[in-house]
């Protein structure tokens, strides 16, 4: 096992890295910016090394400043976290070849997984299902496009192959749309990934999205842990996760859980992964699979006593995995309700010195957070500040605990979206499970348009 870790990354998952190791024997070292000096987690660190100024660009993401400062604390490896780094295939060279273990999948894999259009085609290959579409990228023809786009069937949806998470994609309803949007998502595409490559998919109009957590070891054993529905977004950007997805049968799971484990086998991927699908009308599509550990893991690790961060780092370390599927069980249910510094209804940042916090806590709650009172949240990252996350022999009492716990938590001086969560915990479509990914949205657009 590892002597010493460094950990390339900041907030409440640079905390939950330094608490895996600890666990593990492992002394820490945390890398920070300007803005992060004062931060307790920094304290917390066996070691800090300041890596630059505020902006990411100049910190976060400065690679060399990260590889000298694991080379003057003789860290061994490097925890990307999750953003940053952490799926810069570069990067996880780099280190390498500097002669650290990146914790993390092979360059190759987070290569193949970043474009979308490899990663589809790696993943039909090996029998993991997708969403109807293009093989591969769109051709230059456009009597091609219209062709593909036709034996598809509209309404479709352009996506850009580097892009993912939401950005660079375009539905079309009609012909007379697809050309025109091909060429701009082509031009949006060059822009922000410098890769014109597109590709097209049968439009889901009303799915669901939901996550299958797997771990794979370095000598093609792997497992699945389960999945995690995480339909309850804002633009992307995931509110409330949970584990397991209402009214998934047990069935249902472990017929696509088998599959994206033997996916796993069959490309050799180490580490942990999260394959995304959309699911609709009893059927999973494999959208895109995330090669880093994911804000909403403790969901996970809840209904499966599993501590996911460990298991990464034992993996890097070469270790074979010690879980069996046969061993892996899913009890109960976990609700996770992000955190942000923000306005709850017009979702406007708030930064910001916090001039009290009363955390919540009792049975079934977890709390996943680097905020203290008397802490100033920076303007520089994102917006969220921690996680709850609530555990229950059912949902409904895991619901009923998330209640509690976010009705005693007192956060002052900057505002949190505490209060949308309240009440989304009230909602008679959440509290009934299975919303689709558009729900949010079309709630708070109600709302929006009701006079008050
Ligand atoms: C889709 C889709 C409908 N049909 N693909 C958005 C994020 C990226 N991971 C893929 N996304 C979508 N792909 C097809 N063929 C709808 C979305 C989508 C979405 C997916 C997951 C979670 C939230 C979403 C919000 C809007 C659109």
């Amino acid at each position: 096992m590892f002597e010493k870790i460094l950990i390339a990354n900041r907030g409440e998952i640079a905390l939950r890295i330094q608490r895996a190791c600890r666990e593990l024997g492992i002394r820490t070292v945390v890398v920070y910016s300007v803005a992060d000096t004062e931060a307790k987690y920094v304290k917390l660190a066996d070691e800090s090394v300041c890596i630059g100024p505020p902006p990411a660009a100049q910190s976060y993401l400065n690679i060399p400043a990260i590889i000298s400062a694991a080379e003057v604390t003789d860290a061994e490896a490097i925890h990307p976290g999750y953003g940053f780094l952490s799926e810069n295939a570069d990067f996880a060279e780099k280190v390498e070849a500097s002669g650290f273990v990146f914790i993390g999948p092979r360059p190759e894999n987070i290569r193949l997984m970043g474009d979308k259009v490899s990663a589809k085609q790696a993943m039909l290959k090996a029998g993991v299902p997708c969403v109807p579409g293009s093989e591969g990228a769109l051709p230059e023809d456009p009597k091609e496009v219209v062709r593909i786009a036709r034996r598809i069937g509209y309404p479709v949806i352009i996506k850009a192959a580097g892009g993912g998470g939401g950005r660079g994609m375009r539905v079309v309803h009609t012909e007379a749309a697809l050309l025109n949007a091909v060429s701009l998502t082509r031009s949006e595409a060059q822009a922000a990934f410098a890769n014109a490559s597109v590709y097209l998919e049968k439009f889901l109009e009303n799915p669901r999205h939901i996550e299958i957590q797997v771990l794979a070891d370095e000598h093609r054993n792997a497992v699945f842990l389960g999945e995690r529905d995480c339909s309850m977004q804002r633009r992307h950007q995931k509110v409330i996760e949970e584990a397991p997805a209402p009214e998934l049968a047990a069935k249902l799971r472990d017929r696509i859980g088998e599959r994206c484990a033997e996916a796993c086998r069959k490309i050799g991927y180490r580490g942990a992964g999260t394959f995304e699908f959309l699911y609709q009308d009893s059927e999973f599509y494999f959208i895109e699979m995330n090669t880093r550990i994911q804000v909403e893991h403790p969901v996970t690790e809840m209904v499966t006593g599993i501590d996911l961060v460990q298991e990464q780092i034992r993996i890097a370390a070469g270790e074979k995995l010690h879980l069996r599927q046969k061993d892996i069980e899913i009890r109960g249910h976990a609700v996770e309700c992000r955190i942000n510094a923000e306005d709850p209804y017009r979702f406007t940042p708030s930064p910001g010195r916090i001039t009290s916090y009363h955390p919540p806590g009792g049975p079934g709650i977890r709390v996943d957070s680097h905020i203290y009172a008397g802490y100033t949240v920076p303007p520089y990252y994102d917006s969220m500040v921690g996680k709850v996350i609530a555990y229950g022999a059912s949902r409904e009492q895991a619901i009923r605990r998330m209640r509690i716990a976010l009705s005693e938590m007192v956060v002052q001086g900057i505002k949190t979206n505490i209060p949308l969560h309240l009440e989304l915990l009230h909602d008679s479509r959440f509290l009934r499970g299975g919303t689709s990914i558009h729900y949010l949205e079309q709630k708070l657009a109600e709302e929006r348009n009701k006079p008050h």
